[in-house]
């Protein structure tokens, strides 16, 4: 299963690609900050960025979309199956709703990485230029442990081994831009895996699905678990 911003929008973080214009969406552009090339250009901006969206996280909650796949991983693990929950968003959302095991493909933003030593830590307070590496005593050398487009994602060995174990592939909230996030579908479907797209609208590579699903993820997404287990 791939999951995308849309899981956590009715927790209030917000997505990428959303047009309401509201809260610090309105501020950022939100892709601008999401590049290697911006940090060293602007890390004030970039830290502003994610200082803001860090605060918003922590005063988040889950919501009933990560709740019902901490039921699905629990009900699975009972029948010695598995539930591989690999997540694009940088939130820990999936984490305090009680998820076990969470892949973090695009980074954590409760975390901090140093481009000195590359020691990654914890870090749930503002990060800025005056900040001190905990491990090598650098100044100014730390940046949110997230991964910027032109960037490699993370665990990706782990991910495509688990694409290739799984029967069904899942993405939700997900508007199937980004890649290689986008191309798991296509992957899936080489494999002849069954695949199923929860959204609120059609993503970007919708036609790509065997089965589609349309509606807000903390209505689908438990809709959806009810269902898989009650036929199995
Ligand atoms: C709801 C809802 C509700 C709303 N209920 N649903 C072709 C092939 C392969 C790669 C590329 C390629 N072309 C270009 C690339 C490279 C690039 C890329 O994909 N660019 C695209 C713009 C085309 N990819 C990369 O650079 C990646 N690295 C890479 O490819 O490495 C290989 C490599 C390395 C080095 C050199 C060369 C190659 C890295 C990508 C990193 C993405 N980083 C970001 C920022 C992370 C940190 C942060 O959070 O700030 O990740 S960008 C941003 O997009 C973020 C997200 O995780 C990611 C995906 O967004 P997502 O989750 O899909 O959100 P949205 O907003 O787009 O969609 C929300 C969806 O939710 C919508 O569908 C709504 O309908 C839905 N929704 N409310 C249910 N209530």
């Amino acid at each position: 299963m791939v999951a995308g911003a849309g899981v956590s929008a009715e927790s209030g973080l917000g997505t990428f690609r959303d047009k309401n214009g509201s809260g610090i969406w309105a501020r950022f552009d939100p892709m601008k900050p999401a590049t290697p090339e911006a940090f060293p250009r602007d890390p004030v901006e970039v830290h502003a960025f994610y200082n803001a969206r860090r605060r918003n996280l922590i005063t988040a909650a889950p919501n009933a979309a990560h709740f019902a796949l901490v039921r699905l991983e629990t009900a699975l693990a009972k029948r010695r199956d598995e539930l591989t929950l690999v997540t694009q968003n940088i939130d820990d959302l999936h984490e305090r709703a009680g998820s076990r095991q969470v892949m973090h493909m695009h980074g954590e933003l409760l975390k901090a990485s140093c481009v000195a030593c590359e020691t990654i830590q914890p870090w749930r307070e503002d990060l800025g230029l005056r900040d001190r590496c905990p491990a090598c005593g650098g100044i100014g050398v730390l940046r949110p442990r997230v991964v910027w487009f032109g960037e490699m994602p993370l665990a990706m060995d782990e991910i495509y081994a688990a694409l290739r174990k799984a029967d069904l592939f899942v993405a939700i909230g997900t508007s199937g831009s980004v890649y290689p996030a986008a191309g798991f579908v296509s992957e899936a479907r080489v494999l002849g895996i069954r695949t199923r797209e929860i959204n609120l609208e059609p993503s970007d590579n919708a036609n790509q699905f065997d089965h589609r699903c349309y509606g807000p993820a903390s209505e689908a997404v438990p809709a959806w678990v009810d269902e898989v287990l009650a036929s199995t």
